[in-house]
């Protein structure tokens, strides 16, 4: 194990076209690594809070580095501790969640390089969280909400292959992807194929239920359950016009995910939405919970989830973000760990969601650069764990 010696932050473009922060960490057995954090769109109110990039950049430089240097990098949880605390804030908005997590990330992969371990095995070891199966990949194959021009309400329509294999599930999925092209340019013609923030094609069509059908003819003679992400605070409908909406979807499309359902404040919603789905439609909590614990508390209090979405530039470092799987494992809900819509081509996620043993990842489309850096990690993953 060793020391810290450096920390350089510099600005980089993410998929949006908007600023980030990228690290450098260096550690003095010469360890280097580089770590860059994702950006929301359908942001969560109760997120972490990001600086503007060159604050955050100065507050590396200026405060973070001096605070951290010449202190051993495995230490994770003390470290993630003193940022907090240097910070001083409950939300982390005056160093900024942005700046914080940057160098959390980059210490835990500065720490697991020195060991020698890969970055997902490291984390597993380190959480000491137990895997209960395979992480299945969540793939955002129709974009929509607030994610792409089109008249969607629903911001995500998801396929889960049914199969304990990454490898498998991205065969699956790529050959879903491309029947839905197919199909889409049959019926809409060449401009149904235009994507969205997160591969997903972003067609305009006649309701919310009709990318259901596309996929479902799509999937034809693949096993994969459905879902959306409605990312429901951002739609302007009332909750019954939503329950009937998704009473629809459970009924004809047995769809089996269902995130967000309801907006951000909603707990009682979310809750008859549980009871009237049952066990088998996973009611799963993003803006409602934003991978903090006291949200979470209150949701497993109101009865209102059976799942739940882990992000962790929605906490703003690694170790609260560990803290936050290991309460819903507590709870039995399913864990699902999520990419953001604005991303870099850090793959930082898909380790994480091996290392805690999580149920599922949300990675997006197999399309774009930043997207296709998780699913070729999760690949690699596959490979390593022999
Ligand atoms: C979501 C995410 C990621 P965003 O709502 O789950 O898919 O979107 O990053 O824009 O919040
Ligand atoms: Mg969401």
């Amino acid at each position: 194990m060793a020391k810290i010696s450096d920390i350089k932050a510099l600005k980089i473009l993410n998929s949006r076209d908007d600023w980030t922060i990228e690290v450098e960490l260096i550690l003095e057995d010469g360890s280097c690594v580089k770590a860059s954090v994702p950006e929301g769109k359908s942001d969560g109110s109760y997120e972490a809070v990001p600086v503007d990039v060159d604050k955050a950049i100065l507050n590396i430089h200026e405060e973070i580095l001096p605070a951290l240097r010449g202190l051993e990098s495995s230490d994770q949880l003390a470290l993630d501790n003193k940022m907090r605390e240097l910070d001083g804030t409950e939300n982390k908005s005056r160093l900024g969640a942005n700046a914080i997590l940057a160098v959390s990330i980059a210490l835990v992969r500065a720490s697991a390089l020195s060991s020698g371990r890969p970055l997902w095995k490291y984390i597993r070891e380190m959480s000491r969280l137990e895997s209960f199966g395979a992480t299945r990949i969540y793939a955002n194959l129709i974009n929509g909400g607030k994610h792409a021009g089109n008249n969607l309400d629903i911001q995500e329509y998801l396929i889960i292959p049914k199969t304990e294999s990454a490898k498998e599930s991205a065969d699956i999925i790529s050959h879903i992807y491309h029947n839905l092209g197919t199909i889409c340019v049959e019926k809409y013609g060449e401009s149904a194929t235009l994507v969205g923030d997160e591969g997903g094609y972003a067609p305009s069509l006649d309701n919310n239920l009709t990318p259901l059908k596309l996929i479902k003819e799509a999937s034809n003679e693949f096993e994969v359950d459905v879902g959306i992400d409605a990312a429901a605070s951002g739609i302007k409908m009332s909750n019954e016009k939503l329950v009937e909406m998704y009473r629809e979807m459970v009924g004809v499309y047995n769809l089996f995910y269902l995130e967000d359902p309801f907006s951000e404040d909603d707990f009682h919603a979310f809750k008859g939405a549980l009871l009237e789905f049952g066990e088998g439609v996973k009611v799963t909590g993003d803006d409602l919970t934003v991978t903090n614990t006291d949200r979470m508390r209150t949701a497993k209090a109101q009865e209102s989830i059976n799942g739940v979405i882990i992000k962790p530039n929605q906490i703003g470092t690694v170790s609260e973000t560990i803290e936050a799987v290991r309460q819903a494992r507590k709870y039995g809900w399913q864990v699902v760990a999520s990419h953001r819509s604005g991303e870099t081509n850090d793959s930082f996620i898909a380790d994480f969601a091996v290392g805690v043993g999580a149920d599922g990842i949300k990675i997006g489309a197999p399309a774009r650069g930043e997207r296709i850096a998780k699913y070729n990690r999760l690949l690699e993953i596959e490979r390593e764990d022999v």
